[in-house]
């Protein structure tokens, strides 16, 4: 099949891209590199030594399969969006190109407003583009579990859609799941939610929405078939997720940061898991007609205290309770829904030993970029 991946170039578009070649897919990857970018604006960036996308690209050519590269940045660049979606004539399109991180996306006013402009108008311009060159393309976003607002106010949280009975007339019917998100970044993938739901009821659009969990880990099969292709691995307050970060302090004798009490229950998936099923996305599409498709794109669930334990008990890692920077419920209960996935095949590989294998991958090879000036580098809101 051919797959454009929008954000190719990213934490989990890399992997993905590489795993996706060596199917046997041909990929074309479009970034305009704006990570890299926010990278030297923090004055942080990957712990890994991530190679220029030049090399990545040149690189993965060599070992793995067909990937190209198109710097376009699809917010701001519609007709360049569109001439490739017309030339390249994709079965299938990925979009991960938006602005990942709440803290970021809390910083202040111009981070607000460069997420909203940038995750809503960059998916809005796919799903136009789309539909002016081929509405049978099928789109793959990922969207989070973030959209649900982490609670089990209505139960075990479902694939997208809860099942409601109106009072007034005593009908059954679905609606799309009630968005709760807790950031400005979560606010944008709620509002993309509304512009799927819009686009498939009036051009028929094709689209799967990939309710992710926190991804973890760093390499995969493909990302350790060259030092070229290694992938990024982000470790500070912003962009750095709880168990990534929490592997980097281990690997660094820095004590786990825990925030609050640790009570917050989260959704996780292993950055291999996370690149397997968009490859299942892309070879399973939805039938003609369906709906709006919704997968809980997750493995398990874990407190974040249980997690700081896991690690803890594995390396001796000290852990420490630091005052919460983030505006969020002290303690929550989450179950999630996950058959869609399982249905087309998906196993998923639960936080074990490779845990430990991570952190002596990060200690051996990137201790000397670890800066920890970046550890408590959250902002607050
Ligand atoms: P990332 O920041 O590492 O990668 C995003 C990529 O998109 C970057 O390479 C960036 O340069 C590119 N990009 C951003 N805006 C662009 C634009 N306007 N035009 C072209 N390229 C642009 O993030 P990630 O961790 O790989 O996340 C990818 C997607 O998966 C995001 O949409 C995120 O919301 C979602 N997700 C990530 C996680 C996680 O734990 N990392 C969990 C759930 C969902
Ligand atoms: N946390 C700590 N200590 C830390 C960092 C975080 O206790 O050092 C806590 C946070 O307070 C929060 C939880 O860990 O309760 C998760 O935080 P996170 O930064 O790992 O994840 P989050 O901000 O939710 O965002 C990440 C990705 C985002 C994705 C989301 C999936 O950056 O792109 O959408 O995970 S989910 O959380 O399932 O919505």
């Amino acid at each position: 099949m051919k797959v454009i991946v929008l954000g190719g170039d990213g934490f989990c578009g890399w992997p993905t891209s590489l795993k996706l070649a060596k199917e046997g897919h041909e990929v074309t990857i479009v970034d305009n590199l704006s990570r890299r970018a926010i990278d030297l604006e923090l004055s942080s960036g990957s712990l890994t030594n991530i190679a220029s996308i030049r090399d990545r690209i040149k690189v993965a050519n060599e070992k793995i399969g067909k990937i190209d590269f198109h710097n376009i940045d699809i917010a701001k660049d519609f007709a360049g969006l569109r001439n490739l979606i017309a030339d390249v004539k994709p079965d299938s399109i990925i979009q991960f190109a938006e602005q990942r991180a709440a803290p970021y996306s809390m910083i202040g006013d111009s981070e607000r407003r460069y997420t909203v402009d940038n995750n809503i108008v960059g998916t809005h311009n796919v799903c136009s583009a789309i539909v002016e060159v081929d509405p049978s393309i099928h789109l793959i976003h990922l969207g989070t579990m973030g959209v649900y607002g982490y609670s089990k106010e209505f139960g075990k949280i479902p694939e997208g859609y809860l099942d409601i009975e109106i009072k007034s007339t005593a009908q059954d019917t679905q609606i799309l799941y009630p968005a709760n998100p807790g950031s400005v970044y979560h606010m944008t993938k709620c509002l993309d939610q509304l512009i799927f739901q819009f686009y498939h009821k009036n051009w028929g659009l094709k689209v799967t929405d990939l309710h992710q969990g926190i991804v973890w880990g760093v390499e995969t099969a493909e990302t350790k078939l060259d030092p070229a292709l290694v992938n990024r691995f982000d470790y500070d307050g912003v962009y750095g997720t709880v168990l990534n970060r929490f592997i980097s302090q281990a690997a660094n004798d820095v004590p786990l940061t825990v925030y609050g009490i640790g009570g917050q229950e989260r959704a996780f998936i292993h950055i291999s898991d996370s690149a397997r099923c968009l490859q299942l996305a892309v070879e399973n599409p939805p039938a003609d007609g369906e709906r709006v498709r919704i997968f809980n794109q997750v493995s398990e669930v874990q407190s974040v205290k249980g997690l700081a334990q896991i690690l803890a008990d594995q390396t001796g890692a000290e852990v420490q309770f630091v005052d919460n920077p983030r505006k969020e419920l002290a303690e929550n209960e989450l179950e999630v829904a996950n058959d869609g996935l399982r249905s087309l095949g998906f196993e998923p590989v639960l936080l074990n030993t490779d845990l430990i294998e991570d952190v002596k991958f990060i200690g051996n090879e990137t201790k000397h970029n670890f800066d920890k000036a970046n550890v408590l580098s959250s902002p607050k809101w």
